[in-house]
């Protein structure tokens, strides 16, 4: 089984653990502890973040530039405070305190009320031989009572992921399900909850890595690496917006996407020809389904070689897409990163990686050969930055073209042993002592990140990705660009979207598809989605219904299938889903304004798109399990359907007032309500003291002008900002950018809508605003910019 890749023998070692604190050296930000041979190593990054090093040898690996963006010393420095006592060592930080006691050594965590976390538990830091060259070393810390587990990146199941082994192994989980663990993206980072308090724990390691959230031991979290050493970093809030925060300046915020690349996407395996893409084109003008992306799979490529086209289907790309342009349609083109092996042939890709070095070569220096779509393959080593430079280089035949975005597969990688659909073929990775990253005499850092393959594994995903979107933005200058990838490693938001591979056309996968995109959010991946009627199998019409309806929440909003199975556009399954299907998507067109704005909040702050409820109502206990119902932003939630011939269901309203989207009725919050679902029905609310911008239906971005803006405003009390850009260009880094602030509140029976004068440099197109309060009226004015003060009664 794939996923247990990695996985350590049966018979293990015993554990040598940390001895106690000899001697203590304090310099600036770091304080280091001296016990016996081992050296424990803290360094007070921020008031909430402490970066936790553990070396059994004493000596601490060289710094990597992979994943954690500043240097520690790069952060503005704090002031802490040190007390010294015979039983331990006491650091004080304006957020936090925590000490560390010397006999043993044992690291603890408090908030300021002195409520413990983190807490270091049983042999509290051990280190074992694992066979040649694995040093494992693993951490032991406390469960607290009613602390709830969240993050770790891409998972399956539900929400909470307490009980549960969670290993970080990048892994092509095709037929994932409910039990499996290793799964495409590995992000070693999750947040751990409970009322009051809350921490959150990027485990920095690439190297194999698992975390254990009292399974083995009740009550007791193990992390444990075959890195040789521990380092983690700590951030503690109450909070998860503000964790999110913490660790997105840690690893790295997402760029603000293209405004069409929020639009709808539909794709397939395959639309093979160009005579497909232009009927699809044609369907999906004709009927008036708006959709702004096709994405073209494996099919296009000629003999499945990378940064070719096929010339017999597609003869002339070029104008196919300057075609399309003219429809509003973008196209987003898949690369795969292996390279047909194909000596004398004049394939320019793999004859110039072969004659620069630039491919995976085994320990003993031959170039590594695994098999994938074009048969036998070599892959490149995107470790290093001259290959990144050289593969990013290679786009520009797509996007000369006109192609505006790029999706990453297959890199795991993904590969087989033998020819795809050769009896007994084996899924199989590099070889563990594959060297990989730059040659150890590159003359500075971060050039020189050499290591072998058992610690890059987990990158492959990453850095490809980072080749592929820095090459992309410099190439097509003027426009942002969209890029997807299914595999990635901590960070994976700085280079790229994600999508969760492989799903099926079942409801089980509808179901786990909105704490899956969940749990990526609260890992610092905003741009996140599922294939919408799921990948593998035959969505039925009620499911693909059902699906799309959930998918307009969904950050990346595509539908896509596998070759061979039912086609999943809107119209295949009759004219009632048609119909609905077309309403949901005008519905996400309608709410593109504030979903763009939700992205801009997350390249500024790190913050999901996509919400738990737990995000935003954190101290209420209701929340910790909820996994079918969601926000989108912090006013907007939805409560799905997951299951066939299901047309009520429970929904839980948190503390407040809630509005019905669809009938303006006003609930009180704090307790259960039965809403009707019929087909047509998505249950949507809106929280008292919100205001979402909604603009016109179009059938792409930037079919006309926004002439128009509705804001529906729920009384009660409450502020937003609305960002606005012109949605493609890099000129909002330049100022071309505004921010406008509303307010609602209520004074005596009235509700008041404050807007305030709209800041910043960006002119937009001279509009309406409608502001219609829910239950009560509207008011429409032309929007100069000017500050306001409407009142409603
Ligand atoms: O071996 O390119 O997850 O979205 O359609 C399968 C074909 C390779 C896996 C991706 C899927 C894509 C498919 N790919």
């Amino acid at each position: 089984m794939p996923e247990f890749a990695g996985e350590l023998p049966t018979r293990e070692p015993a554990w040598n653990a940390i001895a106690s604190v000899e001697n203590i050296q304090h310099q600036q930000q770091s304080i280091d502890f001296d016990c016996g041979i081992g050296r424990l190593s803290l360094y007070i990054v921020a008031s909430n973040l402490i970066r936790v090093r553990f070396s059994p040898t004493g000596e601490f690996r060289p710094r990597r530039s992979w994943a954690v963006v500043p240097k520690d010393e790069e952060w503005a420095v704090v002031s802490f405070d040190i007390q010294e006592t015979a039983e331990e060592v006491i650091i004080e930080t304006e957020k936090i305190r925590l000490s560390v006691q010397r006999h043993p050594c044992r690291v603890q965590f408090f908030d300021k009320a002195g409520r413990p976390f983190g807490q270091d538990i049983g042999l509290g830091i051990g280190w074992r031989q694992m066979g040649t060259g694995k040093s494992q070393v693993a951490c032991w810390k406390k469960i607290e009572a009613e602390e709830n587990y969240y993050g770790f990146g891409e998972r399956t199941g539900l929400f909470n992921q307490k009980g549960k082994r969670l290993t970080n192994w990048a892994t092509d989980s095709l037929d994932y399900n409910v039990q499996t663990d290793a799964m495409y993206q590995a992000i070693p980072f999750f947040m751990a909850l409970r009322p009051e308090i809350g921490y959150g724990l990027f485990f920095n390691t690439t190297f194999w890595s698992r975390f254990d959230v009292g399974v083995d031991q009740p009550d007791i979290l193990r992390l444990e690496t075959l890195g040789g050493e521990l380092d983690y970093y700590i951030i503690y809030s109450p909070d998860p917006a503000e964790i999110v925060d913490t660790y997105t300046q840690l690893t790295g915020r997402m760029q603000l996407p293209p405004q069409w690349a929020l639009g709808y996407h539909q794709c397939r395996w395959s639309y093979d020809s160009e005579t497909e893409v232009r009927q699809l084109v044609q369907q999906l003008r004709q009927r008036r389904i708006p959709c702004d992306v096709i994405h073209l799979d494996i099919d296009y490529m000629f003999g499945y070689r990378v940064f070719t086209w096929n010339p017999r289907r597609f003869p002339d790309p070029k104008k196919l897409l300057s075609e399309l342009a003219e429809d509003g349609v973008k196209v987003v083109t898949i690369i795969d990163p292996g390279v047909k092996f194909e000596p004398q042939a004049d394939y320019a890709v793999y004859d110039q990686g072969l004659e620069k070095d630039y491919f995976i070569r085994r320990a003993d220096g031959k170039v590594f050969h695994g098999y994938v779509w074009p048969g036998r393959a070599v892959f490149p080593d995107f470790l290093r930055p001259e290959v990144r430079q050289w593969w990013g280089d290679l786009h520009r035949n797509l996007t000369d073209i006109g192609v505006a975005g790029i999706w990453n597969d297959m890199n795991e990688p993904a590969m087989n042993d033998r020819p795809f659909g050769d009896e007994g073929g084996q899924k199989i990775f590099f070889p563990m002592d594959a060297p990989s990253g730059s040659p150890s005499d590159a003359p500075k850092e971060p050039l020189r990140e050499r290591a072998t393959y058992t610690e890059t594994h987990n990158l492959y995903g990453l850095m490809m990705a980072r080749a592929c979107r820095e090459a992309v933005e410099k190439l097509r200058e003027r426009s942002r660009t969209f890029v997807l990838t299914r595999s990635g490693y901590a960070g994976v938001q700085k280079w790229s979207a994600v999508w969760t591979g492989d799903n099926h056309s079942l409801w089980e996968y509808l179901e786990m598809s909105l704490p899956m995109l969940c749990n990526l959010g609260l890992s610092g991946v905003a741009f996140v989605g599922a294939d919408i009627g799921g990948f593998a199998g035959d969505a039925t019409p009620e499911l693909f219904l059902r699906w799309m309806q959930a998918g307009i929440l969904y950050p990346f909003m595509r539908a896509h299938s596998m070759i061979n199975t039912k086609r999943h556009e809107p119209w295949e399954f009759g004219a009632q889903v048609e119909e609905i299907c077309r309403q949901y998507i005008e519905l996400r067109y309608r709410l593109l304004p504030y979903i763009y704005t939700l992205f801009w909040e997350a390249a500024t702050t790190g913050a999901p798109v996509l919400r738990p409820l737990l995000y935003h109502y954190f101290d209420d206990p209701k929340t910790y399990e909820l996994y079918d119902q969601v926000l989108l932003g912090s006013s907007l939630m939805a409560a799905p359907v997951y299951r066939p011939g299901v047309e009520k269901r429970l929904v839980y309203l948190p503390a407040g007032t809630w509005y019905d989207w669809w009938t303006g009725e006003a609930y009180a919050g704090s307790t259960y309500i039965l809403a009707d679902a019929p087909i047509e029905k998505m249950p949507m609310y809106i929280r008292a003291g919100s205001i979402i911008p909604l603009g016109p239906v179009m059938q792409y971005v930037g079919e006309s002008p926004l002439n128009q803006l509705r804001l529906r405003v729920t009384p009660g009390t409450g502020e937003w900002t609305l960002y606005e850009d012109d949605g493609h260009s890099f000129a909002y880094r330049d100022g071309a950018c505004s921010t406008t602030t509303y307010q609602v509140y209520v004074e005596d029976t009235q509700t008041v809508v404050e807007i305030q004068a709209r800041q910043g440099q960006w002119t937009p197109h001279p509009r309406n605003v409608i502001v219609e309060v829910v239950g009560k009226a509207e008011q429409e004015f032309a929007d100069d910019g000017s500050a306001r003060r409407l009142t409603f009664s």
